[in-house]
């Protein structure tokens, strides 16, 4: 029987497990990245694991969420990493380098390696044919200091692609095709691997736009294979000796098959609040748009900003409207200096902002009151702007320059005739601001720098057999780990700092949690189907164990926010029947017995209702002892310390 490219991979670093029947499986992690937001903690927890020196064959830690530095937290945070990297032996990638998707992908990424990033959007490096998968920070120390990833072993879909994009469509339209057809949650514990003859139509770029968006789907990862396109690619970035070819075997038989034809394609956007929200531009054209912004780490690349430049060259964005954009990378503004084509956006009345994150996680340039903000980001998560009011919509680059110059939601295909682009032969490589690594006897004379906002992590106490306490809130279905910890310029530079950063756990639903959660000594939290979809911030999970949630019980939970809950001794449970969900409200006072968990049932016992509700869970043996220790940290510590 033939192999898709994603088990010829997984094959390859399987530690543990077997892919014809497993459900548990452990891979090695070849490279890892880390971003400085989730980067302090995670090197907190590896810096307490006590290995001399990263144990990969790469490591990358990059600085491009929190760069907007109103006070000392940052630049603190930012010299902290550094000094980790050197002391550590990886590379460091200094802020203003660029967003750490758009770099690996850049001048890291490889066909045929593993990638574990702290950031769910690691699956970019995708776009080159490699396994990269989002995971949260401890899992990613955990994989610096030499211990496989453990996942659920996923069902292969394949997205067979025909045909080829028409003028004025884009990747963006493809992924968010995707998601029009399965929604925020159609690919939990699956892998998207695209095949077909549309494949060779797509650069890496665009392919990394789709492979990065991906996750939106709740997928563990997508991938496409390593062609001619991508030697092209990889030869153009100086690293032609890193190119292998890698494809599925013809008669690889696949889960489930999605076919997208990409000549039938339209122009998409999607509407607040859920990238799931996907409608034609037609339908909702005429809408009045107060900002468009184009950048992050799915659409920053070269091409996209060589096509909005050449389609706003000579225009001036529409008088209520405000233009930003945020490179990808150093390499692409180089390359739009240099060919000229950053005047054409400067001379439309772009803002031009800093090459990183920027507005994608509300770090400035928040939308006024009720805007209609077009972007072209992967998430349009409630508030995640910084303006809790605002309505963004995601869009591909086409559709957000039309919109900047028009004024108004207009399918970009009005335009006229499609500029053409001309990619270089080769990029501007420079590499010179990311410090190599040194070697491992200079290296263990570094001295670790701290500032006084990074303060040490929490310790948690292993789990009672008994839980017992109130249901403190109960939510409805997708809710976003930016719901549950919230993001934006005020709450992210407290990353380093958990005790601070706890104030905010669900302000944006219910502002009291935080001090109610003390208030009562912790308790439980309800909520729907795809509980925690969104990012990878282990935060989500330290902070509301840090308030004292003892058990999240749900209908279904999203992949990366339930190894975090794991991680940090936070039982993660799921209704056997999903009507029972109905049986709770607010305020009732619950009590659960653990001692069962190893049978996979355990009842909750609803005292203020006087009912029983059977639960159950997905965790392995090893995730059991985890969390009845309180989490994975205590047993990596013990692990390495013997
Ligand atoms: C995001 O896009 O939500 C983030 C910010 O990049 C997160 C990571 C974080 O919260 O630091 C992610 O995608 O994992
Ligand atoms: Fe940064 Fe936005 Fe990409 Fe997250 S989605 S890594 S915040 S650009």
């Amino acid at each position: 029987m033939g192999k898709t490219l994603t088990e010829k991979i997984l094959v390859k670093h399987l530690v543990e497990g077997t892919l014809e029947k497993g459900t548990d499986i452990a891979i090695k992690i070849d490279q890892t990245l880390t971003q400085d937001a989730t980067g302090t903690i995670a090197y907190l927890q590896f810096e307490a694991m006590g290995v001399d020196r990263v144990q990969t064959e790469l490591s990358v830690s990059y600085v491009d969420h929190n760069t907007l530095q109103t006070d000392f937290k940052n630049p603190d945070d930012h010299r902290y990493l550094q000094s980790i990297a050197a002391r550590y032996g990886l590379y460091f990638s200094r802020p203003g380098n660029g967003i750490c998707h758009q770099l690996h992908l850049e001048r890291f990424a490889r066909p045929g390696k593993t990638l574990l990033g702290s950031d769910s959007h690691t699956p970019t490096g995708g776009g080159v044919g490699m396994i990269a998968i989002g995971a949260g920070g401890l899992d990613v120390a955990a994989a610096m200091a030499g211990e496989s990833f453990r996942l659920k072993k996923p069902k292969v879909v394949r997205v067979y692609l025909t045909g080829q994009l028409q003028d004025f469509i884009s990747a963006k339209d493809v992924i968010l095709e995707v998601l029009r057809r399965i929604g925020v949650k159609g690919a939990v514990n699956k892998v998207l691997e695209y095949t077909g003859p549309g494949v060779k139509t797509l650069s890496v770029p665009e392919r990394g736009t789709i492979t990065n968006m991906g996750t939106e789907t709740g997928a563990t990862t997508s991938i496409f294979p390593s062609d001619e396109i991508t030697k092209e690619f990889l030869e153009a970035q100086e690293r032609g000796d890193q190119w292998v070819a890698l494809e599925p075997d013809k008669d690889a038989v696949y889960d489930e098959t999605i076919e997208i034809n990409l000549n039938e394609l339209e122009p998409l956007i999607a509407e607040p609040h859920s990238p799931g929200n996907v409608k034609t531009v037609k339908e909702l054209e005429g809408l009045k748009v107060d900002q468009v912004c184009i950048g992050s780490c799915t659409n920053s690349s070269l091409r996209d900003l060589k096509i909005a430049a050449n389609m706003l060259k000579g225009k001036t964005i529409n008088n209520n409207t405000v233009l930003t954009v945020s490179p990808g990378s150093r390499q692409v503004v180089n390359h739009m200096i240099h060919s000229g084509e950053m005047a054409y956006l400067v001379e439309a009345g772009a803002r031009i902002l800093e090459n990183a994150c920027g507005p994608c996680i509300g770090m400035g340039l928040a939308p006024k009151t009720g805007a209609v903000s077009l972007r072209t980001f992967n998430r349009n998560f409630l508030g995640r702007s910084g303006t809790k009011s605002a309505n963004a919509y995601l869009v591909s680059p086409e559709t957000a320059a039309m919109a900047a110059i028009e004024g108004t939601i207009t399918d970009p295909r009005k335009f006229g005739k499609l500029p053409q682009i001309d990619m270089p032969m080769k990029f501007m490589v420079n590499d010179n601001m990311i410090i190599p690594p040194i070697p491992l006897e200079e290296a263990k004379k570094v001295e670790i720098v701290r500032g006084p906002n990074i303060k040490p992590l929490p310790e948690f106490n292993p789990i009672p057999e008994k839980l017992e306490g109130e249901l403190l809130l109960k939510v409805g279905d997708d809710i976003t780990t930016d719901h549950i910890m919230p993001a934006g310029a005020k709450i992210l530079p407290l990353r380093s700092n958990i005790p601070e950063i706890s104030k905010f756990v669900f302000s944006v639903i219910d502002e009291n949690f935080h001090d109610a959660s003390l208030e009562k000594g912790g308790g439980f939290i309800v909520g729907g189907d795809n509980y925690g979809q969104g990012s990878s911030r282990e935060h989500a999970a330290i902070a509301p164990k840090y308030l004292g949630i003892k058990a999240v019980i749900v209908k279904s939970f999203a992949r990366i926010h339930l190894a975090n809950l794991i991680n940090f001794g936070i039982v993660p449970l799921t209704f056997v029947n999903k009507e029972d969900y109905d049986k709770t409200g607010k305020g009732d006072h619950f009590e659960i017995d653990l001692t069962t968990l190893e049978t996979g049932r355990v009842t909750l016992y609803n005292i203020t209702k006087n009912i029983e509700i059977p639960l159950t869970h997905s965790l392995s043996q090893t995730e059991i002892e985890e969390l009845k220790a309180g989490g994975k940290l205590t047993l990596i510590k013990q692990k390495h310390a013997n």
